[in-house]
């Protein structure tokens, strides 16, 4: 199929496709969790949710696959470099308890997704240490396994957890999508300047395009 997209049309066959969904959690998205603690207003993110649900719910209606991430360190923390938790100097830091349990850590209400764009059985779900999804997780091996070439991405925050992500795919050898209106950052000039810096030069990482472009690819296929 081929969707509308910039630098220029993004062409991708289902069979070998993946949803990779970025972090939509509590901790990002609602107040009290890690983004909030970092001083961020997490209102600004909320408003992707709408066109994600439509993306993930088309995605799975055509039957592609879909991968889940979330930020999560082990509640002993193991997976957290002091270099990560000592960094700045956040309301709570990573492991603290907050208003929604330990902040970013595995298990605790805040390290959930949230209830709107929760995974199904079936759904791959991964737990990142880092910022980008194939940093120290099997990633890279489940997709091969799976056979996927083509990510198309939505999730938070653009970039940060967004563009590590779609920047280690690419050098991984995958054709990556982003779809504008469902990704979102607590800096609006951030995500305006990544959208255009990822595609910039030809597709350097690779395409952009708008939630309704893929939607009108995937109608034939549903
Ligand atoms: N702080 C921020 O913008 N983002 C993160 O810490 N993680 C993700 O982007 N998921």
């Amino acid at each position: 199929m081929q969707t509308a997209a910039q630098p220029f049309p993004y062409e991708c066959d289902l069979a070998h496709s993946a949803l990779v969904i970025i972090d939509m959690q509590r901790d990002f998205i609602e107040p009290g969790g890690f983004g909030e603690s970092l001083g961020n207003n997490v209102a600004l993110l909320e408003a992707i949710v709408p066109a994600c649900q439509a993306v993930l719910h088309a995605w799975r209606t055509a039957g592609g696959l879909v991968v889940h991430t979330r930020e999560a360190h082990a509640a002993d923390l193991s997976d957290c470099p002091p270099a990560k938790r000592l960094r700045g100097n956040p309301t709570w830091r990573i492991g603290d308890v907050g208003p929604m349990g330990r902040i970013l850590v595995a298990g605790e209400p805040g390290n959930q997704i949230i209830p709107a764009l929760a995974p199904i059985e079936g759904e791959i779900v991964i737990d990142k240490p880092g910022k980008g999804a194939f940093y120290a997780t099997g990633l890279h091996e489940t997709l091969q396994q799976a056979g996927i070439t083509h990510l198309v991405f939505m999730g938070v925050t653009t970039e940060v957890c967004v563009q590590t992500s779609m920047r280690e795919a690419n050098d991984r050898g995958y054709d990556c999508l982003l779809l504008e209106d469902c990704t979102e950052s607590y800096f609006p000039h951030f995500k305006a300047a990544t959208v255009e810096m990822l595609h910039a030069q030809g597709g350097i990482i690779g395409w952009t395009a708008t939630s309704g472009s893929l939607l009108a690819a995937l109608a034939p296929t549903r």
